[in-house]
């Protein structure tokens, strides 16, 4: 049986949970959740570290854990994690994704009211009997019920990178199948939406049959659900759904304009064709009504062609989402988005100095692999004890530590430089966590709330703006703090917002964490608009995680962002003006 990374870390994760509602030692827990958290962000498949004997040398896995695991990966199972589920039904792990809902609640819940899945719990709640447990009360009896339904709002979803490396499997292996013409992804998917219900695959084939065995045996499904000669559905590993079409290669570009959706896109299409006497379907056009007055409608050979029939210009599947892309594909005015390929560096990365998992040369090296020029780093400031934020001496050993490197030969030499910046928190009244004379040592600071996240719309727009207003602070930090599929955003007057730092000339980050992608991009044309400049930063906490660029990419490219607009597509050279630029401008006035 073969483990993905997510998967055993999934089993670690739960040992942690049914260890807490044993009411076992905290250190013991935290070793299963600190290993959880170091499997999830590897970069190579498990079962090669567990054969090469390298699992004890990453940092997070202890000796036990270790044994644990190579057992797991090597037998396919483990006794002791058996064992532990055996006391708890199976359902109990889904009430540890309820928000506000811990393991001393959950086996309160469970022990008391028999409580052993979220239906449960549902039940005792509208029963009030929840409120009755000593340490419950009326008020959490609410939240609880509020907590049920956020989650099965997610139910079902995906965060994008987690498609993403299904993906890339599938299409690759597709690809290199005989029997497969063209290809692509689609859906939302294509669209590249925070989130992903499910994975659309489109394929052109003369032998749809052989294409769609060879794709309901590919090693990553677990579950066939539907299989056609050219409509199938699977369950992937990490219960992802997937749909594969095939179509014959002269429907392909219909068919991909039509499962790319958007379906308000879509709808918009149909009804241009309609005007031009066709009927556009996932296949063809056809000629509607009285045939001797239409005009034929031209042959199709890609997707281009399609809107140009159309009387458009090609639309980026990006922004497919019927909000204004046809109007500007009419009047040639769409935007040249943003690409991969003209970011020059990125800001907001964390170290070992905080709770990144790689040091400051490790993060350096990682960015010029990935053909950086730059990188700036962020760490956490001291409230945010939890991540072991710098208090301001530790922050200036950090910065000599970069002025350092930055003299070295091997930066020199690679054209390469770091950033002295700074995560800095937001506190209660709209405080940041260091005095203006410890920001002004810095390059550029980045100002996030990670605290105080129950205050009302007005109190927290308020302390953000008045972050905002500080003349360090540069960029403004994964703005709503929502977690996706996680936790809500905390409210906030975003165009509010957005109209201060218009104002003040302050950034405002796409935070491209596949966790947050923050400020949403259903937000940018607005900020674009008043002239506030983005940044796209990974927040990374590992190297790998500077991968995650490629995510706030594409949600810079929904937002109709192009590269003029994203300051970290300046070269080495210029984005130092755009770093200092509120600094000087606020000193002038
Ligand atoms: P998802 O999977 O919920 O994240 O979102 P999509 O957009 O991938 O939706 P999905 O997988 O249900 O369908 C893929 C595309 O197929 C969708 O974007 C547009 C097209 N489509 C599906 N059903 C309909 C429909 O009833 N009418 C139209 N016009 N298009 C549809
Ligand atoms: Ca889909
Ligand atoms: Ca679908
Ligand atoms: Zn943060």
């Amino acid at each position: 049986m073969s483990e993905t990374p997510t998967h055993v870390g999934e089993i670690l994760e739960h040992i942690a949970q049914l260890l807490e509602l044993k009411g076992e030692n905290p250190f013991k827990i935290r070793a299963y959740t600190n290993a959880a958290r170091a499997l999830e962000s590897l970069s190579e498949p498990i079962e090669t570290i567990v054969n090469e004997g390298r699992l004890g040398s990453i940092e997070g896995i202890g000796k036990a854990i270790t044994e644990k695991v190579t057992e797991l990966v090597t037998t396919g199972k483990l006794p002791y994690y058996e064992e532990l589920k055996a006391s708890f039904p199976d359902g109990i792990f889904e009430l540890f994704e309820l928000q506000g809902l811990g393991a001393k609640k959950i086996k309160a819940l469970h022990d008391q009211l028999g409580v052993s899945s979220v239906e449960d719990l549902e039940r005792v709640c509208k029963e009030g009997k929840a409120a009755e447990l000593a340490g419950f009360g009326e008020k959490t009896q609410v939240k609880l019920l509020k907590a049920i339904e956020d989650h099965r709002k997610h139910a079902g979803r995906f965060r994008i990178n987690v498609v993403a490396v299904l993906a890339d499997q599938l299409l690759s292996d597709l690809r290199a199948h005989e029997a497969v013409g063209q290809i692509s992804e689609g859906g939302s998917f294509r669209r590249r939406k925070e989130t992903i219900g499910d994975l659309d695959i489109l394929v052109s084939s003369k032998d749809p049959e052989e294409v769609t065995t060879f794709f309901v045996h590919h090693p990553l499904v677990e579950e066939v659900i539907v299989s056609g000669p050219t409509k199938s559905s699977v369950r992937l590993k990490d219960g992802v759904q997937c749909d594969l079409r095939v179509v014959k290669p002269e429907e392909f570009p219909f068919a991909l304009v039509y499962f790319t959706g958007s379906k308000e896109h879509n709808i918009r299409l149909r009804s241009r064709a309609l005007d031009r006497g066709w009927s556009l379907n996932e296949y063809r056009f056809t000629v509607v009504g009285d045939a001797e007055g239409a005009q034929q409608p031209p042959v199709i050979h890609d997707e281009k062609e399609l809107y140009k029939s159309l009387g458009l210009d090609f639309i980026p599947p990006e922004l497919r989402e019927d909000k204004g892309e046809i109007a500007a594909a009419e009047a040639g005015t769409l935007p040249d988005l943003i690409e991969w390929s003209n970011l020059r560096g990125t800001f907001h990365c964390h170290t070992t100095a905080s709770d990144g998992k790689n040091s400051l040369i490790e993060m350096a090296r990682a960015a010029i692999d990935l053909g950086l020029e730059y990188l700036g780093i962020a760490d956490h400031s001291k409230s945010s004890f939890q991540a072991r934020g710098l208090d301001a001496s530790r922050l200036a050993e950090q910065v000599a530590e970069i002025r350092e490197l930055n003299t070295s030969k091997e930066f020199q030499e690679a054209g390469f430089r770091l950033f002295a910046g700074t995560e800095c928190d937001i506190l209660k009244e709209g405080d940041l966590d260091f005095t203006d004379e410890v920001l002004a040592t810095l390059d550029y600071v980045v100002a996030s709330a990670h605290s105080g996240f129950t205050a009302d719309e007005k109190t927290m727009t308020e302390r953000i703006i008045r972050a905002i207003r500080n003349p360090h602070v540069t960029m403004m930090g994964h703005l709503t703090g929502r977690l996706l599929l996680s936790r809500e955003a905390y409210p906030v007057n975003i165009p509010a917002v957005i109209e201060a730092a218009a104002e003040t000339g302050t950034i405002i980050e796409i935070n491209a964490s596949p966790w947050r992608l923050d400020m949403d991009w259903r937000w940018w044309p607005l900020a674009k608009e008043k002239g506030v400049k983005c940044s796209i930063n990974p927040d990374a906490h590992t190297v790998f995680g500077l991968q995650d660029l490629i995510y706030g990419v594409g949600i810079a490219r929904k937002g109709w962002l192009t590269k003029t607009d994203v300051v970290n597509c300046l070269p080495l050279g210029k984005v130092e003006a755009a770093l200092a630029a509120k600094r000087l401008k606020q000193a002038e006035e």
